[in-house]
This record gives structure tokens, C-alpha cells and sequence, in this order.
């Protein structure tokens, strides 16, 4: 049969299991990386594991998400990293030097290798042809210690790109055209691989951006072929070593079909409060802004910024307008002060704020109460601002750009009258690496700071035979982390500290729900379709855990998720009728009876009984043999033993 890529590097990464659609295998990880708000968990994790080095080829720790040293503890997390990184073998990546997404993708990562990143934005490298998957904290450490990296057989959907862009059409808009054909939940399962004669005519950043956003259609991972551009970007990063051209077979097969002419795109917008909820910009024109963010790991790549400074040069931003923007890395900034570009964006009044995530993680410019924000970046759920009062759109640089002038939405096109598509590429990258700090020649001389906030990770006991408890709550479909537990500067002081950071579970759609789960001491969670979508952060599966949640029952899950619920030992079922969720309700007495037995078996058949009213609910427990081991013993740690 004739291979897609995809395919291709799986086979080579293969540790066990067979390429079979959805069933469990486990794969080589070449690299790893990790930021800092999932970062901590994860090296407490590893430390636990007790090896003294890494086992990888390259790991990568990257401060960039908790920037905001607002008191001692974003600090204090820095320092157990730095030293953690020095100590283990892992490279370091100081705050400053950028977003871990832009930063690897210039510096690290290597075509044709596998990377774990402890970020579900981790398949940013898939533009440069790597297997990048993202994953919680606790399966990169797994990773780092030597273990592999088990997951179920995605379905492989070829994706081909035909045409080229037209001028005010970015790469941004080829994702958002995929979320709006196939939504949030449309690539659970899934890796999408794009080829086509469409694929030659985008550069490596731009072909990230694509690849970075199909974390919002739930998929495993999102890969580009390792052509030409690859070798020329590799080579202008001073790496050019490291190419290696790497393709489908001719006429390869798919598991899925898609096409996209690019020359047929327009500019695109996603709505308030999903990344799916996209329309062409000319639809919400003329919607008052108060707000434009640009940056994030989607969208502040040098020729992002290089087009955005090209449309301010001698403008200036709406007075009704503020305007932030985040260059993706230490590298990008420096070029773009270097020639100029940076000088015009100050001048047209914008706000330059340091290389990080900043407003994409609710880290500051949080929108003000009824506001509408317009930012280049990849999520808009509730909340996910800092903040839930305000409008948050998603779409590319130059939409943010022109909006900025104007003082409301509007389509570039319409607003400079056309032009010829602008790709700044440089001769050269800046390559100093002066922030990125090798590891201690001398690991035993490394003593690690460990602030008073970074506290044990809290373990559960094996499961209980029978499990009983009340629904304490019962969300709609995509319930995101975000909502489950809250972005931005207050929740990201506490990622090192698991019962401190848990009094946020659900705190903004239900404040009652942390006083019931606390009352009741265990319970379930209901939820509909993708649940858990988002964030791979752990905290979203560990923090329920921690208050007693045993059991989610769902009508089906995010990726990443489900395995975080899994790692803490609780159980993701879902409901093989989706019509009993309706008869479902908020303090509802629920049981599961021998629960431990059925685990012991291949039995993916459980009965809920809901004691209130006697009916008995089937469900589904979808999980493998080696999951199965995992929940029995209540949890990953327990099952590696540390
Ligand atoms: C995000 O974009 O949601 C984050 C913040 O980068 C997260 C990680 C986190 O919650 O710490 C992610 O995408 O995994
Ligand atoms: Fe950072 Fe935002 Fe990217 Fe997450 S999505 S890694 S918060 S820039």
C-alpha cells in the first residue's frame, strides 16, 4: 500500500501495538517539552521517577506562560525549573526568550523526529514535518524517564491544499476553515496531513499556524511534508543539518479525503465563545472593537509581525482601540527591532509587550466588562480572556491589524483596496541561542530551589469495588478546560499547588459546585459531547480527582483529556444511549457496582444505576487493558510506582 506520511514516521516510532484504526499503541518520543504552567507537575512527576537524567534525545523546559511575577510564587516556579532542567539534562528555555510553540519550531525541532510537549499546541512543529503530539504533564515525564507514549491509532485524514492565497487571505484562515467545515469536535481521533501542490506555496511558520490550530478541532496531531521550504527555513535558522525531505507515497492512501483551494478562501472570523463559530469576516464588519490582541503561538511568527508593521507603518491605532501585541519569540523580537518593523508598530500607538502567551492565557489585558476583542490568537471559550463579560473574536494578523485602524471589524481587502500578498521571509534568522541555557556540566553540584508554594502531588488509593456518589454537577457539550478550571493570573500562581489551585474547580460557571463537591467528598460529573476539550492541563483532571470525583460520565470526551482523567484514576464513561443524558439531574444518587471486577475483565459494558428514581443507565467504558491497570490502582503514578 502506499504511505502517508503520517503513517510512515508512526511505523518508525513504533514501540508496540499495530496500526490498526483506534486501537492502543505506543511510540518512541525523540524530544520533549514543556512551559511552565504544566512544567512543574510534570518534573515533580519526573523527579518522582527517580532517574537521573533524561532519556530523550532533547527536552526542552520554556518559561513563557506565568510571566507575571506578580509575588513570590510565579518566581519560585521558575527557579525549581531552571534547576530541575539543569540537574536532569534538559535544555532551558529563560522567560524572555518566547512562547515554547515559536521558539522550538525555530530552534529544536527536527523533521521526521516524534515530540511530547506538555501543551496541547505541541503539534506547532508539525509544520516543520515532526510528530508532535501534546499530552499532560504527567505522560511527558513518563516520556523523559525513557517510557513511550501510548495513544489510540488516529484516523489518518489527508488534507489537500490546491491554489495559493490571495492578498488579505492568510494560513489563519485555512484553519478556521477547517473549524468551520468540521467544528471543535471534528478531528477528535484524528491526525491531519496536508499535502498537495497548495503545500509548496506556504512557509514553514505559516504551514504552523495550521498545524498549531487543529489542536481546536480536538485533533492528535496535524503534519506537513519536509520539502524545499523546509530545507530553506532550516537552513536560514542555521540548521540546516537537519533537513531531511519527507513526503507521502505518490497517491498515498487516506483514511479521509479533503480539499481545499486556497485561491477560493476569504478572510475568516471566529465568534464569541467557540473557535468553530466561524463566518467570513464581511459578516460581522462594522462590529465595534474595543480591544486587538496579536500574538500567541498561532500567530506571531517574523512575517506575522512583518505584515502587521507593514499596515501600521505611518497609521495609528483608533483612539476607542488598545492594542497589544506579543512577539512570538526572543528571536522575532530582535529582528523586528533590528529592522525597523518594531519602530512602526510603536509608533502607530501599540502597546509591545514582552516575548510570551500574555492575553492568550488571560496573563493581562484582560478585555474590560462588555468589551469586544479581536486577537490573532486560538481560543475564545468563556473565560479563557481572564475574564467572562467580554467578546472575543479569533482571526489572522492582518484582520487584527486593519481593525485596529478602523475601530471595528473589518475586511483588509476592503480596507487597503487590495495589494499583493506580503510573506516577509528574512536571508537570514537571528540564531544567538543566548537564552537558552544548556544543562549543569555537573549535575551533582545542582541544588533545586523549591519555593514554599510547589507542594506534593496528591495520590490516590486503589479504586473501590462499588462506587457511589451524588451528580454534583451536570455541564453541556464542549465543556473546555477552561471552563473547568479557569485561565489567567490567579489560577497560574497556583499550578505548583493542587489543593490550593482545586478551590477554582468550575469556579466561574458554578460557584456552588467547590461547597457541594467539599460537603459530599466524592461525587460524578455529567457532561455532554467533548468534554475536557482545550488545554492539556492536568490540574483540569487532578483537581476534580483531588475533590472526590470519581466517575465523568459523558457523551464523549477530548483526547488529552480522557487520558488526564485516566492518569488520576478517574473514570471516563460514556452513555451508549445519548438520550438517558436528559434524565439526568443535579443531585441525582448514582451507583456503579463491582466496578474493580468489570475492570479486571475486557468488559466495556457498565451499568449506572441511578438510585433516586431505580432506572438503570448503560454506559460505556472505552478504555484499554493497559488503562484499565492504571484506574484499578488509582492512578499512573501508582501504576509506575512512584
Ligand atoms: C492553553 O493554551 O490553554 C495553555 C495555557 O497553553 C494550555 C496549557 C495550560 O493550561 O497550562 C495548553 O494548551 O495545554
Ligand atoms: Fe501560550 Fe496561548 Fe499558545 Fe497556550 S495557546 S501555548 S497560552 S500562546
Amino acid at each position: 500500500m502506499k504511505l502517508n506520511l503520517a503513517t510512515k514516521l508512526l511505523n518508525e516510532h513504533l514501540v508496540s501495538g499495530n496500526l490498526e484504526e483506534n486501537s492502543e499503541i505506543s511510540i518512541k518520543v525523540d524530544q520533549t517539552l514543556s512551559q511552565d504552567a504544566t512544567g512543574t507537575l510534570s518534573y515533580l512527576q519526573f523527579e518522582a521517577t527517580g532517574v537521573d537524567r533524561v532519556k530523550t534525545d532533547l527536552s526542552v523546559s520554556y518559561i513563557d506562560h506565568n510571566m507575571l511575577q506578580a509575588d513570590f510564587r510565579n518566581a519560585d516556579d521558575h527557579s525549581y525549573l531552571q534547576d530541575v532542567a539543569a540537574k536532569y539534562g534538559i535544555y532551558f528555555s529563560r522567560p524572555g526568550n518566547g512562547i515554547c510553540h515559536q521558539v522550538h519550531l525555530e530552534r529544536f525541532a527536527v523533521p521526521g523526529t516524534s515530540l511530547l510537549g506538555t501543551d496541547s499546541h505541541t503539534p506547532t512543529s508539525g509544520g516543520i514535518g515532526a510528530l508532535a503530539i501534546g499530552s499532560g504533564g504527567l505522560d511527558v515525564a513518563i516520556a523523559m524517564a525513557g517510557g513511550p507514549y501510548f495513544f489510540r491509532m488516529p484516523r489518518i485524514v489527508g488534507v489537500e491544499l490546491i491554489g495559493a492565497l490571495n492578498f488579505g487571505v492568510t494560513a489563519k484562515d485555512v484553519i478556521l476553515e477547517m473549524l468551520r467545515r468540521l467544528t471543535v469536535r471534528g478531528g477528535v481521533g484524528k491526525i491531519f496531513e496536508y499535502y498537495g501542490s497548495g503545500v509548496k506555496t506556504l512557509t514553514v511558520p505559516e504551514r504552523s499556524t495550521i498545524s498549531n490550530m487543529g489542536a481546536e478541532l480536538g485533533a492528535t496531531t496535524t503534519i506537513f511534508p519536509s520539502d524545499k521550504v523546509t530545507e530553506i527555513y532550516l537552513r536560514k535558522q542555521g540548521r540546516g543539518d537537519k533537513y531531511t525531505r519527507l513526503a507521502a507515497d505518490k497517491n498515498a492512501h487516506y483514511d479521509e479525503y479533503l480539499t481545499i483551494d486556497l485561491s477560493a478562501l476569504e478572510p475568516l472570523i471566529s465568534c464569541p465563545d467557540s473557535p468553530d463559530l466561524v463566518v467570513p469576516v464581511s459578516e460581522v464588519a462594522g462590529t465595534k472593537v474595543d480591544q486587538v490582541a496579536i500574538g500567541s503561538c498561532t500567530n506571531s511568527s517574523y512575517s506575522d509581525l512583518m505584515e502587521v508593521a507593514n499596515v501600521l507603518k505611518g497609521r495609528v491605532v483608533h483612539p476607542n482601540v488598545a492594542m497589544s501585541l506579543s512577539p512570538g519569540s526572543k528571536q522575532v523580537m530582535q529582528m523586528i527591532s533590528a529592522n525597523g518593523a518594531l519602530a512602526d508598530i510603536v509608533a502607530a500607538g501599540v502597546r509591545v509587550l514582552e516575548s510570551a502567551c500574555g492575553p492568550c492565557a488571560g496573563i493581562g489585558q484582560v478585555p474590560g466588562h462588555g468589551a469586544v476583542s479581536v486577537r490573532s490568537f486560538n481560543r475564545n471559550f468563556p473565560g479563557r480572556s481572564g475574564g467572562l463579560h467580554n467578546s472575543v473574536y479569533l482571526t489572522s494578523p492582518i484582520v487584527c491589524a486593519v481593525t485596529a485602524l478602523k475601530g471595528e471589524i473589518v475586511d483588509p481587502r476592503e480596507f487597503l483596496g487590495g495589494g499583493n500578498r506580503y510573506v516577509a521571509t528574512p536571508e537570514k534568522y537571528i540564531t544567538d541561542d543566548l537564552a537558552i541555557i544548556p544543562p549543569a556540566d555537573d549535575p551533582s553540584s545542582v541544588v533545586i530551589r523549591r519555593g514554599p508554594n510547589i507542594k506534593p502531588i496528591p495520590k490516590k488509593g486503589s479504586i473501590e469495588n462499588d462506587l457511589s456518589g451524588d451528580v454534583l454537577i451536570k455541564l453541556k457539550d464542549n465543556i473546555s478546560t477552561d471552563h473547568i478550571l479557569p485561565a489567567g493570573t490567579v489560577t497560574l500562581a497556583l499550578r505548583s499547588n493542587i489543593p490550593a489551585i482545586s478551590e477554582y474547580v468550575f469556579s466561574y460557571i458554578d460557584p456552588e459546585f467547590l461547597s457541594r463537591a467539599k460537603k459530599a467528598g466524592k461525587g460524578f460529573i455529567i457532561a455532554g459531547h467533548n468534554y475536557g476539550q482545550g488545554s492539556s492541563r492536568e490540574h483540569a483532571a487532578l483537581c476534580p480527582s483531588y475533590l472526590g470525583i470519581q466517575v465523568v460520565l459523558a457523551k464523549s470526551f477530548a483526547r488529552i483529556h480522557k487520558d488526564n482523567l485516566i492518569n488520576y484514576g478517574v473514570m471516563p464513561i460514556t452513555f451508549t444511549d445519548e438520550f438517558n443524558y436528559d434524565e439526568l439531574g443535579m443531585g441525582n444518587k448514582l451507583n456503579i457496582n463491582n466496578i474493580a471486577q468489570s475492570l479486571k475483565t475486557d468488559k466495556t459494558e457498565i451499568n449506572v444505576i441511578n438510585t433516586t428514581n431505580g432506572q438503570k443507565i448503560k454506559c460505556d467504558l472505552d478504555v484499554t487493558r493497559r488503562q484499565r491497570e492504571i484506574l484499578l490502582v488509582g492512578g499512573l503514578l501508582n501504576h509506575v510506582g512512584v
